[in-house]
């Protein structure tokens, strides 16, 4: 096929870390997805609504609780996490829980409402003991009516598999920003383990939940990259959490730069845009914006958010301000 077509010629120059496997056809360039960033803010984000609309219910809120199964002492230096044993962020270290602790908060979670319980640890990657306990409480977590989601760290293919098994819907495992910007806050493992883990989880069969975070002192640029990136995949995740940092003290981020309001809803229009059918999630950050800003991002095409009191370590919008939120804008929890 020749490409006559300006957009699939403006797609071509894609020098993204995709695999081989996306069909050039359906990649993201660097220019296109930089020339959304800079359309005028009214543009961006009625195309973003209108795309929106035509995907999904504008209307609804798909609501996920997170629980950190396992908590801080982690080996990793991911400059950005309260969890990284090398900063001194006063964190109580938690060993894994028992799995009648972590139905009992599901349940709890699935009370308030919400649909899908994500449970998370901070682990390098899960060891095999481990992996059983987090499997045997998936079979739990699900058999109450909820979509299951895990963030443990890197998986070889057996343990996607194994998880799989399981009945595990989701897991998360983010890019967290551009390749060349990754260099910078992270050191101990790289962009392609990431892009690995995805594969493993995709191969698998489970639902992917990947995004990333804005506001760690990272360019535009960076932002493009990220979008690019997650947009290039095989398939795009199925969920894709943008977080705006939480600045945790003791952490070598804690006093980065913060990001512009209007980048931040950019951000999230441009992964609306370029993952139309994904659910986009207004994720960590939410505490400290105000209604009309996330009235904002859902206009631009978020449709999920964290739910619940605490993010995984560290305090999120409450319940009850979220139920009045929904009931101003006139949206509702997405039922399962
Ligand atoms: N240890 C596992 C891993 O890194 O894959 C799972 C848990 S880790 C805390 C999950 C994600 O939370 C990270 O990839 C990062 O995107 C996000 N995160 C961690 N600390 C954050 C912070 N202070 N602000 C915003 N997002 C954060
Ligand atoms: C994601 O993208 N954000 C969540 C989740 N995936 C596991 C975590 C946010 C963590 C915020 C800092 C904390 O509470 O420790
Ligand atoms: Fe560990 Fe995950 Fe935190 Fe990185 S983000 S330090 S891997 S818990």
């Amino acid at each position: 096929m020749t490409n006559t077509n300006s957009a699939q010629v403006e797609r071509e120059d894609a020098a993204l870390v995709v695999e081989a496997s996306t069909p050039i056809e359906n990649r993201w360039s660097i220019s296109a997805v930089t020339a959304l960033f800079e359309m005028s803010f009214n543009d961006l984000i009625f195309k973003a609504q209108t795309i929106h609309r035509e995907n999904f219910d504008q209307n609804k809120l798909q609501l996920s609780s997170l629980l950190s199964i396992k908590t801080g002492a982690c080996p990793e230096d991911c400059k950005y996490c309260p969890q990284s044993a090398r900063y001194k962020t006063g964190l109580d270290v938690e060993r894994l829980m028992r799995v009648e602790k972590i139905v009992e908060a599901a349940k709890s979670a699935k009370s308030n409402g919400a649909g899908r319980f994500c449970m998370g640890a901070a682990w390098r990657s899960p060891k095999d003991a481990d992996l059983a306990v987090v499997e045997e409480a998936v079979r739990q977590v699900k058999s109450l009516g909820l979509e299951t989601c895990a963030t443990l760290g890197m998986l070889d293919e057996e343990q996607a598999n194994r998880l799989k098994s399981a009945g595990l819907d989701y897991y998360n495992h983010n890019l967290d920003t551009s390749e060349s910007y990754y260099k910078e806050v992270i050191t101990t493992r790289s962009y392609e383990d990431r892009l690995e883990t995805l594969e493993h989880v995709r191969n698998a069969g489970m639902n992917v939940c990947s995004g990333g975070i804005v506001g760690m002192g990272e360019a535009r640029s960076d932002r493009v990259g990220l979008i690019a990136n997650l947009a290039n995949l095989p398939t795009p995740p199925q969920s894709v959490p943008i977080n705006n940092l939480v600045q945790v003290s003791g952490t070598p981020l804690a006093k980065a730069d913060p990001v512009d309001d209007f980048e931040f809803i950019r951000t999230i229009a441009v992964a609306r845009i370029t993952m139309p059918t994904s659910y986009v999630r207004l994720s960590a950050g939410r505490e400290a914006m105000n209604d009309q800003m996330q009235a904002l991002c859902f206009f631009a095409g978020a449709n999920s958010v964290f739910y619940g009191e605490e993010l995984l370590t560290t305090s999120n919008a409450s319940v009850d301000h979220d139920r009045d939120l929904m009931d101003k804008l006139g949206m509702s929890p997405e039922l399962n």
